[in-house]
C-alpha cells in the first residue's frame, strides 16, 4: 500500500489525495485536432495531463505539444494583468493597470480613430487561436468595421478555394474505406498524426501508400510502398504527368468523367505536354516511378488524397498545383465515393462534424457594406472568403493601400507570422492605436498601447465539435490564472465602454453558443449535463454519391476541370480557368536573382516540438531541439566546406540569419530548410511580402531564393 504522501507524489487521483481528474481539451494546435485531456488537478493547480481514453477523436493519444500543456499554461511570461505602454513602441516598457483603466483606454483609442478616420480604419485580426473567432468577427462588425481578418489568410483556405472552384464544396478523404492512400506533401507524424493511424490501418488491411515529398520523412520510411522525392513547388507538373498517363492508358473513370465533369477535352489537350521525360526533368522524380505511382493510384481504387497538405499552398504556383492534384479525384472517379474524397459540411470553428450550425449567421450579423482592405488585388479571395487578406495588412497600415488603417485590435498577433518581419514591425510602429490580447508578453504585445491578458483552454469552457456528429462543452479545470479573462469576456465587456449594443454578445459565450446550436438538438445545458462528447441528434451519416447525384454547386453542376468561376478574372488578373502549371519563381522580376541566390529556401516544415511562435519558450519542448533547425544536404555541405553543427548564414534580398548546420540525407541538393518561429533566427524575416500566389494571395513560405555561406566566426 502506498502512503498518502507517495500517492500525492505519484499524482494518483482519489478523495484522500485531493487530486481530481478533470476533462478538457488541448487547443495548442489547429481545431482539426483538439485532443481530449484528463487534467490531474489539486488545489487549483494542474499536476499532470494524460489523453482522454473515451474521447471520440483522440482516443487517449496526445502529441508532444499536448504533453507540454502544463509547462505551456504555466509559462513564466504569462501575462498577469492588463498593461499600458509607457515607453516607445517595441521597447517593452509597460505598466500594470486595472481592467477598468484598460477598457476605458481601449474604448478611447478605438473611438478616437473611428471618429477621425471612420470605423473601417480599425482593423481586427485573430492569430492562430480560433475558439473566439465567431464572437470576434461579430464584435468587429458591431463596432462598424468590415475589416476582420485572421491567419486563414495563410493557412488551409487556399486549398478550400481549389476544391470549391472545382467541385463547389469542401471535401475530405475517406481513408477508412480506401485501398490506396496518396499522401501528397503529407506531414503525417508531425502535423496530422491522427491520419497516420488511419493510414497504418489501411496498410494492415492490405492497402497501398504512395507518398510525394521534398524530404525523406518518417511517413516515407514507415508507410510508403512508393516514395517520390520531388523538387519544391513542382507538384502541379507531376500531377499533370499522372493525368496524361491515366488518360492514355485507359485508367480513368470514363463514366464519371463523361457524366459529371466539365472541360475534360480542354484539360486532356493541356496535359499532353507533360510527358514522363519532361515531368521527370521538372520534378526530379525518375520516369519509372512516375509511371508506377500513376498506375497504382488509378488502378487500385478506391483511392484518396490527404487533406492536410497546407504547405502546397505556400508557393507562388500553390493553388494551381493543388488544383492539378485534386483534379485527379475526378479523373479517376474517386470523388463522392466511399474511399475517395467525400463532401464535408462546415459545422463550427473550421471543423466539419457532419451537421450544420448557425455559426455563419451569428458571425456575419451586422456586417457593414463596405470594401475590405486590399480588395481587387486577389479577386478569388474577395469572392470566396469573408475576411480581408491579412497579407496586405502591413502594406495597408504603411499607407500603400486604398484607405488608411490606423488602429489594430489583435487577438494573438505573432510578428513573425507574415513574410518580411521588418515590414510588419514598421507597420506596428506606424499605428495610431494598437491593442493586443494574448497569454504571453510577445514581441507584438511590446508594440501595443494596451495589452490584455487572456487565459488558456484549461481556464475556460468552450464548444468543440468532432467528426461523426460529436459535440462537447468543456469546463474550466482551473480558475483563470492571475487576472486573465477569456477573449469573449473581453469582447462582451467592452461593448458598453465603446457605446455599442449587441444583446446576444453582451450575454457572453454560453448565450452565443446556444444561439449558434439552435436547431441541432443540442444546447449548452444538455452538453454540460452529458459531461463529455455526445452525438448531435441532427447528425446524419453521409451517403456517398448523394452530392454528385443532386448536381454539384458549380456553374455547370459538374466537376470543373475548366473552372468557370475563374473566367471572369482571366482578362483582368490573368487567373487561368485550367489548372495550368508555371514555375514557382515565374514572378522573378530580375533574372540575376537565380544566379545570386541559387538555393531554394523552405521555411516552416512542421516539427513535433514547436507550433509557430509558441513552444520555443517551453523548456521541455525546447530541450528536444535547442537550436533552430537549419537543414542542408550532404553534397551542399561538402561544396561549401561546412561540417555538422558549424554555423551557416542564409541570405535573401530581405535579410540574413545564422544557425548551426544540420547536415542530413533527408533533403535534396539545392534545398534549404529553416523552421520558423524562433525569435533569434527568424525565417520570416527572409521572406518577401510581394512574392505571393496571385490566386490566393498566400505567401511563399516554401519557396524563396536564397544564398548560403559558411559563417565567419
Ligand atoms: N515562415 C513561416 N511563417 C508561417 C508559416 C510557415 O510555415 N513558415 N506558417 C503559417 C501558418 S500555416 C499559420 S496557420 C500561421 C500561424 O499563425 P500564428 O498566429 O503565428 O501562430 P502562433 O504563433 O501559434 O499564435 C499566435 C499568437 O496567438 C496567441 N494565442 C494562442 N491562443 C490564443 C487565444 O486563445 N487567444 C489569444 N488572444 N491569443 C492566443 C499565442 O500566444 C501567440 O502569441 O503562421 C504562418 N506563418
Ligand atoms: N507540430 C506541429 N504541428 C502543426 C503545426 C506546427 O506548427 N507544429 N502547425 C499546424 C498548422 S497551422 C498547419 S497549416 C499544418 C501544416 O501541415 P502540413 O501541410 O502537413 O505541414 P508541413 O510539415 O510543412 O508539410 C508537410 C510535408 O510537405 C513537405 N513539403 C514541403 N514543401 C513541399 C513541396 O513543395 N512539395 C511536396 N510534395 N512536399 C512538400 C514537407 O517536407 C513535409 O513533409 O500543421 C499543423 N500542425
Ligand atoms: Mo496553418
Amino acid at each position: 500500500m502506498l502512503t498518502l504522501e507517495q500517492k500525492i507524489r505519484a499524482k494518483i487521483p482519489g478523495a484522500d489525495t485531493g487530486i481530481e481528474i478533470k476533462k478538457t481539451v488541448c487547443d495548442i494546435c489547429a481545431p482539426d485536432h483538439h485532443c481530449g485531456i484528463d487534467a490531474y488537478v489539486k488545489d487549483g493547480k494542474v499536476l499532470k495531463v494524460e489523453g482522454t481514453r473515451e474521447h471520440p477523436y483522440s482516443h487517449g493519444s496526445l502529441c508532444t505539444k499536448g504533453l507540454c500543456s502544463r509547462e505551456y499554461i504555466y509559462r513564466s511570461d504569462r501575462l498577469r494583468t492588463p498593461l499600458r505602454r509607457v515607453g516607445p513602441r517595441g521597447a517593452g516598457r509597460l505598466e500594470p493597470i486595472t481592467w477598468e483603466e484598460a477598457y476605458r483606454a481601449v474604448a478611447e483609442g478605438l473611438n478616437r480613430v473611428k471618429k477621425t478616420y471612420g470605423p473601417h480604419s480599425v482593423a481586427f485580426f485573430a492569430g492562430h487561436g480560433k475558439w473566439f473567432r465567431p464572437m470576434m468577427q461579430r464584435f468587429a462588425y458591431d463596432f462598424g468595421s468590415v475589416n476582420f481578418g485572421s491567419d486563414c489568410s495563410v493557412c488551409n483556405v487556399s486549398l478550400i478555394f481549389a476544391r470549391i472552384i472545382s467541385a463547389g464544396c469542401n471535401y475530405s478523404p475517406d481513408i477508412a474505406h480506401a485501398n490506396t492512400f496518396l499522401g501528397w506533401a503529407f506531414g503525417g507524424y508531425y502535423s496530422s498524426y491522427h491520419d497516420v493511424q488511419e493510414v497504418a490501418a489501411l496498410k494492415e488491411r492490405g492497402g497501398k501508400v504512395i507518398l510525394i515529398d521534398t524530404r525523406v520523412t518518417p511517413a516515407a520510411k514507415n508507410l510508403a510502398d512508393l516514395f517520390l522525392q520531388i523538387k519544391p513547388g513542382t507538384d502541379g507538373a507531376l500531377a499533370h504527368g499522372f493525368a496524361k498517363l491515366i488518360i492514355e492508358n485507359g485508367w480513368m473513370d470514363r463514366d464519371f468523367v463523361e457524366q459529371h465533369t466539365f472541360g475534360f477535352e480542354e484539360y486532356k489537350a493541356y496535359v499532353q505536354q507533360f510527358d514522363r521525360k519532361t515531368v521527370s526533368k521538372i520534378t526530379g522524380v525518375p520516369e519509372e516511378l512516375i509511371y508506377e505511382a500513376a498506375k497504382l493510384y488509378a488502378t487500385n481504387g478506391p483511392a484518396c488524397i490527404n487533406e492536410v497538405c497546407f504547405n502546397l499552398a505556400h508557393n507562388y504556383n500553390g493553388q494551381q498545383n493543388y488544383r492539378a492534384i485534386t483534379g485527379l479525384n475526378a479523373l479517376t472517379g474517386n470523388f463522392d465515393r466511399a474511399g475517395g474524397a467525400l463532401p464535408a459540411v462546415g459545422t463550427y470553428n473550421m471543423r466539419s462534424a457532419g451537421f450544420p450550425t448557425r455559426e455563419g449567421a451569428f458571425s456575419g450579423a451586422n456586417r457593414p457594406e463596405h470594401p475590405r482592405i486590399g480588395e481587387g488585388r486577389f479577386p478569388l479571395w474577395d469572392m470566396l472568403w469573408g475576411e480581408y487578406q491579412a497579407v496586405t495588412l502591413p502594406e495597408q497600415i504603411l499607407g500603400g493601400g486604398d484607405y488608411p488603417i490606423k488602429a489594430l485590435f489583435a487577438a494573438g498577433l505573432n510578428v513573425r507570422m507574415l513574410p518580411d518581419t521588418n515590414k510588419t514591425l514598421r507597420a506596428l510602429e506606424a499605428l495610431d492605436f494598437f491593442v493586443d490580447t494574448d497569454l504571453f508578453l510577445t514581441d507584438a504585445a511590446q508594440y501595443a498601447d494596451i495589452v490584455l491578458p487572456v487565459c488558456s483552454s484549461f481556464e475556460r469552457g468552450e464548444l468543440k465539435v468532432y467528426p461523426g456528429g460529436y459535440a462537447m462543452m468543456t469546463e474550466p479545470v482551473i480558475p483563470p490564472l492571475y487576472q486573465s479573462k477569456t477573449d469573449v469576456e473581453i469582447f462582451s465587456e467592452l461593448l458598453p465602454y465603446l457605446g455599442l449594443k449587441d444583446e446576444l454578445l453582451e450575454q457572453g459565450y454560453d448565450a452565443c453558443i446556444d444561439w449558434i446550436l439552435e436547431g441541432t438538438g443540442l444546447s449548452v445545458e444538455s452538453l454540460r449535463a452529458a459531461g463529455g462528447a455526445v452525438k448531435a441528434p441532427v447528425a446524419r451519416e453521409y451517403i456517398p454519391g448523394s452530392y454528385v447525384a443532386g448536381g454539384m454547386k458549380t456553374p455547370s453542376g459538374k466537376w470543373e476541370f475548366h473552372a468557370q468561376m475563374l473566367d471572369r478574372f482571366t482578362q483582368s488578373h490573368h487567373l487561368e480557368p485550367l489548372a495550368t502549371y508555371v514555375d514557382c519563381f515565374a514572378d522573378d522580376r530580375d533574372p540575376a536573382l537565380a544566379e545570386d541566390y541559387p538555393y531554394i529556401l523552405t521555411t516552416g516544415t512542421r516539427v513535433p516540438n514547436t507550433i509557430h511562435s509558441r513552444l520555443h519558450q517551453v523548456p521541455w519542448a525546447r530541450s528536444l531541439r535547442p537550436s533552430p533547425l537549419l537543414e542542408i544536404s550532404r553534397s551542399d555541405a561538402q561544396e561549401l566546406g561546412i561540417a555538422q553543427g558549424e554555423p551557416i548564414e542564409v541570405e535573401t534580398p530581405q535579410g540574413r540569419v545564422c544557425a548551426p548546420a544540420k547536415i542530413s540525407g533527408k533533403i535534396q541538393k539545392g534545398n534549404v530548410l529553416l523552421v520558423h518561429g524562433y525569435g533569434a533566427c527568424d525565417a520570416s524575416s527572409l521572406l518577401s511580402s510581394d512574392h505571393l500566389d496571385p490566386y490566393s494571395g498566400f505567401p511563399c513560405y516554401r519557396s524563396s531564393r536564397c544564398m548560403l555561406r559558411k559563417a565567419e566566426e
